[in-house]
C-alpha cells in the first residue's frame, strides 16, 4: 500500500539558495543534503514531518550536476518549480510498481534504482499519470539510513 506522500520534489537552479530560502521561509530545520550521480543531480531533502507509517513527509529540492540530467531539461523547458511528487510505500516497491503496472501505467525502470538516503525508487510516466511524473519510495531500513549530510 502507499502510505504517505515521501517527499514533493522541486527543481531549482541554485541548491544552496534554494535551501536557505526554504529554511528562513518557513524553518525547516532537518536537512539531509547528497549527490546522485546516477540520477544527476544534487539534492536536499527537508523534513516537514513524520508520517504515520514510520516514514517521513518532505521537501526534495533538485539541483542539476549535468547537461543531461532530466532536471537539466526540465529546467530548460519550464523553469524552476514542481518536478514530481513521491508516495512511500510501507512494503516492497518492485509490488507496488507491478501492480501500478497492471493498471497499463509505464514504470520507468525495470527495478528499483538508488534513490535519497538509501531508498529505493522507481518513475511511472507523467503522460500515463494525467501530466505529473511520480515516484514511488521505499525507504531504507533504519539501520541502514544513511546518516544526515
Ligand atoms: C517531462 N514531462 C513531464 C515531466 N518531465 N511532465 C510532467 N512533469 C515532469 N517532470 C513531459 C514533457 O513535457 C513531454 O511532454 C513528455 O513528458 C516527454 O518529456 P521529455 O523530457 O521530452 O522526455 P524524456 O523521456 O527525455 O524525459 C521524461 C522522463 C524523464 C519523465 C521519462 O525525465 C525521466 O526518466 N524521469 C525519471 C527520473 C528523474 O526525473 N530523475 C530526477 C529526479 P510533451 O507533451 O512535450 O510530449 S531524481 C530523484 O528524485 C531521486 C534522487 C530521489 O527522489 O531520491
Amino acid at each position: 500500500m502507499l502510505t504517505r506522500i515521501d517527499h514533493i520534489g522541486i527543481a531549482c537552479h541554485d541548491l544552496d539558495a534554494t535551501v536557505e530560502f526554504y529554511r528562513r521561509t518557513y524553518g525547516f530545520t532537518e536537512v539531509h543534503i547528497e549527490v546522485n550521480e546516477e540520477q544527476g543531480v544534487r539534492e536536499a531533502m527537508l523534513k516537514v514531518n513524520d508520517a504515520g507509517d514510520g516514514g517521513t513527509t518532505s521537501i526534495q529540492l533538485l539541483e542539476p550536476i549535468r547537461d543531461d540530467s532530466p532536471i537539466a531539461k526540465f529546467l530548460a523547458r519550464s523553469g524552476e518549480g514542481v518536478h514530481h511528487i513521491a508516495f512511500g510505500t510501507d512494503g516492497d516497491v518492485q509490488e507496488e510498481a507491478d501492480g501500478i503496472a497492471g493498471q497499463g501505467v509505464r514504470v520507468l525502470y525495470d527495478s528499483p534504482r538508488r534513490g535519497s538516503m538509501g531508498s529505493r525508487i522507481t518513475f511511472l510516466h507523467p503522460k500515463d499519470c494525467h501530466g505529473v511524473l511520480t515516484e514511488l519510495v521505499q525507504a531504507a531500513e533504519a539501520g541502514e539510513r544513511v546518516s544526515e549530510g
